[in-house]
């Protein structure tokens, strides 16, 4: 199996969120992705995910992500709203923190996607009842997409080799799925371009780009 993180999409041009050019250098995350700030001010957050769509929208798979969907008999689960390993081939992946092309109506739960990059309205309003719509991912507090969760407990429970790429693995409960896995007999394998949190107790740790190593490893 494989966990991605925010790394796996920085050689397509996605910002990341820690480190020395990431989101949360210039945004505070309390303000942005949590129900309280989206409930405070629904226009600013979504004016910060519509801003983060446009880059998206521009964004192309790279070596990385064509790497791991040409991989057999991997589960890929991936803390990423962007969607690029959709793009790059991947069937079945388990997006633990949801998807930035999903609006879902606050009122009713109706969900409705597309790639519309910049939205005409802010915020914008469901096609079913009118009510606001907010981003279909997953802010701090709020629990993982049950099914999706479940499916990644259990992939790292059974898995023989799990690589865990380009994620600084800090926030919780995806990165409990390393120490799940090592419980469980797994051997981890490690992608990154500096040592995160569970480097000290992996297998074997690859140091360098995603788009460089990935396709050296898989292909
Ligand atoms: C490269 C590279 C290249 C660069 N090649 N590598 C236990 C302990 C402490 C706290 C908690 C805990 N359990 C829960 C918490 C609270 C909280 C949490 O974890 N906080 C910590 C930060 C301390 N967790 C939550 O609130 C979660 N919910 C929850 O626990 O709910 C409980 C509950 C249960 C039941 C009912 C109700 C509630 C939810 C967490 C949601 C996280 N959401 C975000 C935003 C998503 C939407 C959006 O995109 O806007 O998800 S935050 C942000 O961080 C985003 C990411 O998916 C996530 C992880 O970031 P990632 O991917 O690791 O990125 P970076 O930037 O941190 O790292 C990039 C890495 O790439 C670096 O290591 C680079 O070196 C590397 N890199 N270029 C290879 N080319
Ligand atoms: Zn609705």
């Amino acid at each position: 199996m494989a966990l991605t993180g925010a790394g796996v999409s920085a050689e397509s041009g996605i910002p990341t969120f820690r480190g020395a050019d990431g989101l949360w250098k210039k945004y505070r995350a309390e303000d942005l992705a949590t129900p309280e700030a989206f409930e405070a001010d629904p226009r600013l957050v979504w004016e910060w995910y519509d801003w983060r769509r446009q880059i998206i929208a521009k964004a192309k798979p790279n070596p990385a992500h064509l790497a791991l969907a040409e991989c057999p008999r991997l589960t890929l689960i991936t803390q990423n709203v962007d969607g690029l390993h959709d793009l790059a081939g991947s069937r079945d992946v388990l997006k633990v923190h949801g998807d930035i092309w999903i609006r879902r109506c606050i009122a009713c739960g109706h969900e409705e996607t597309d790639r519309i990059a910049p939205l005409p309205v802010l915020p914008p309003l469901c096609t079913r009842c009118g009510a606001i719509q907010r981003p279909g991912v997953v802010w701090f507090g709020e629990g993982l997409p049950a099914y999706e969760w479940m499916r990644a407990s259990q992939a790292a429970e059974g898995a023989d080799v799990f690589l865990v790429i380009g994620t600084s693995a800090q926030v919780y409960p995806a990165a409990g799925l390393v120490p799940l896995a090592r419980r469980s007999g797994a051997k981890i394998v490690e992608v990154n371009v500096a040592r995160s949190e569970v480097s000290s107790r992996v297998d074997v740790f690859l140091e360098g780009p995603a788009g460089e190593i990935l396709p050296q490893l898989l292909l």
